[in-house]
């Protein structure tokens, strides 16, 4: 029987409002109490959580005095302290408040635009005093129910113009933080700017710091946008631009359901850490997900540990498949190479491109060849259900 404990160097997260959720939905009250920051700390220390992450506001409530902040986040660092828990990533509440109902950075009010940016600011500085290396940036206000409100090139302009600001801020402050920016198709807003990973990866190109910048893609919003998680961060990764991610589940076609972690689309799952697990990502493993409305905190505990484990059983049959003969003889066959197409492939020379277009290729036999994925999909599915 294999060990599926967590442990440190899972690098296992939550962030302060995924655990200390309270069961509140647009229909229904909330289900559970709230949990104090030190509470929440002490019940990812007990399911084995390696770190936590937060808003500004899940730690220190936004009227706060500075007083009550710095007892706040005295209590907070001796709870780290007693269990041994880091806070990797910290992001800013630009959301919640009525005054960003019309979103923070990309809102219409100067004012707003303004105070959101002074609102980070001191976020940054909160993370950073808690050890911070990754700052989130989950723009859930930046958009419109109606296009008449905004053009949306002023938006990008606006975004642009905000996150450059901030990477100005953090390398003045000689902080060392990187920024990832998370997209989301909808919801709060009925369409959310820069809605997927791929168009955070564009927007990022623009930017003045493009190096400081990367993305924190969430399996729950690519699905809610009907997409291949695992191609988004494959493409993110190849980039070198996979500086967080956000592990959930989610049915195809829903609102935001932050499922527990496998729980709704195990295959795709699989897939997923099999890829963070191969090419060796070193980022945190951050849970974006919250118990089931029926839970109290004894149910709340069993889906952290359950995000937890099904990592780790899912990392245990990646290793399985990798290791697995039958499988590694036929992709060995599906990706036979006999070198007769070596001559043209690589870089480009005009004597290559010559001797391809002379070239005369067997196109019927080509159409022929059966690559035996079903196979291929059928032992994967084999060692998905233990049986292999
Ligand atoms: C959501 C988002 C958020 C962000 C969080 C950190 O759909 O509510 O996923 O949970 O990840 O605000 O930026
Ligand atoms: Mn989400
Ligand atoms: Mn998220």
């Amino acid at each position: 029987m294999s060990d599926y404990t967590p442990r440190p160097e899972h690098k296992f997260t939550f962030g302060l409002w995924t655990v200390g959720n309270i069961g509140r939905d647009p229909f229904g009250h909330p289900v559970r109490d709230p949990l104090s920051p030190v509470e929440i700390v002490h019940l990812l220390a007990e399911v084995g959580a390696y770190g936590v992450n937060l808003h500004d506001n899940d730690l220190v409530p936004i009227d706060a005095t500075p007083a009550e902040r710095d007892r706040i986040v005295r209590e907070f660092k001796q709870a780290l302290a007693d269990t041994g828990l880091v806070v990797p990533m910290a992001t800013t509440n630009l959301f919640s408040d009525p005054a960003f109902k019309d979103g923070a950075f990309t809102a219409n009010d100067p004012r707003v635009r303004a105070y959101a940016l002074h609102k980070t600011m001191h976020a940054i500085d909160l993370g950073v005093e808690l050890g911070a290396r990754v700052y989130v940036f989950w723009g859930g206000r930046e958009g419109v129910e109606t296009d008449a409100a905004r053009d949306p090139v002023t938006a990008i302009k606006r975004m642009r113009e905000a996150i450059n600001f901030l990477c100005e801020y953090v390398l003045d402050q000689g902080y060392d933080l990187k920024f990832a920016l998370e997209a989301k198709p909808n919801e709060p807003r009925g369409d959310i700017y820069t809605a997927t990973t791929g168009h955070m990866l564009a927007f990022i190109a623009t930017l003045d710091h493009p190096e400081m910048v990367g993305v924190n893609p969430e399996v729950a919003h690519e699905h809610m946008a009907g997409l291949n998680f695992l191609h988004n961060v494959a493409q993110a990764w190849e980039a070198g631009k996979l500086f967080h991610i956000d592990l959930n589940d989610q049915l195809f076609g829903r609102y935001d359901q932050d499922y527990r972690f496998g729980s709704a689309n195990p295959k795709a799952a699989f897939f997923l850490v099999k890829f963070l697990e191969d090419v060796g990502y070193q980022g945190s493993r951050h849970f974006d997900a919250h118990a089931y409305r029926t839970e109290d905190y004894e149910g709340v505990k069993d889906f952290a540990r359950g995000c937890m484990r099904t990592y780790l059983i899912l990392k245990e049959k990646a290793a399985r498949w990798n290791a697995d003969p039958e499988i590694q003889a036929l992709l060995q066959e599906i990706n036979h190479d006999d070198g007769s197409m070596a001559p043209f492939q690589g870089t480009y020379t005009a004597a290559k491109a010559a001797a391809l277009k002379a070239h005369s290729f067997d196109r019927q036999a080509l159409g022929r060849r059966g690559l035996m994925y079903e196979r291929l999909d059928q032992l994967t599915v084999e060692v998905l259900l233990g049986v292999r």
